[in-house]
């Protein structure tokens, strides 16, 4: 089944759902001002689940050429960067990954403002105003450094601090797709990890967990 879920009008009860189960609970200024908080990288180089959320939960990702650029970019970092990426999930309008790296952060950081120019552009040749028109106003009450905002700040992070979080956070990453109701199977689901914990191919190498 393909990514274009969205066809079926179902947004809005899932925004809901997303709004209460699954977004950063705190903005990135918000997190600064605590501190060491839950949802921040704490130990650099340890294995973290984080999620990345398009502004406003536009749904950026039903086009396949824009799940291309985030599955370059994660493949590039695991050649030059020493990521590990041990699982993920991309959904039309956000992605949750497991991730480490000997400089998380900075790989986090890069990821975010790499594919973002990149999503930007192909949406900039492709004349998708509608979002961009979307995207262009949520940078108003942002930032002044640019033209678009694509994601929110922060990755809300959490540490994988032992065998059975990581379990659950696997299982929670691909069963994303399978509790939204679009596949029955989480190995079904094109954009995760879970076609190769599966003994399947998958779109990207994923270190097993
Ligand atoms: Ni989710």
């Amino acid at each position: 089944m393909q990514i274009r879920c969205n066809k079926f009008n179902i947004v809005p009860t899932l925004q809901r759902w997303n709004a209460a189960e699954d977004a950063p609970a705190s903005s990135y200024t918000q997190q600064k001002q605590m501190g060491r908080s839950r949802y921040t990288i704490t130990e650099a180089d340890k294995p973290h689940f984080m999620t990345c959320t398009v502004m406003e939960w536009l749904p950026v990702f039903t086009r396949p050429e824009t799940v291309q650029i985030l599955l370059d970019c994660w493949q590039y970092q695991q050649q030059h960067a020493g990521l590990k990426l041990y699982g993920y999930v991309v959904l039309e309008n956000h992605l949750h990954f497991i991730a480490q790296a000997p400089d998380l952060n900075k790989a986090v950081s890069s990821f975010k403002s790499y594919t973002a120019r990149k999503i930007i552009d192909h949406l900039e040749a492709q004349h998708v105003e509608r979002i961009l028109d979307r995207l262009r106003f949520a940078k108003l009450a942002h930032r002044t450094d640019r033209e678009y905002q694509l994601w929110q700040e922060g990755v809300h992070a959490e540490l994988m601090f032992n065998e059975t979080i990581m379990r659950q956070k696997l299982d929670y990453i691909h069963n994303n797709p399978v509790k939204r109701g679009y596949v029955n199977l989480p190995e079904h689901w094109r954009y995760s990890s879970a076609s190769h914990y599966a003994g399947l191919a998958g779109l990207i190498d994923i270190d097993s967990w």
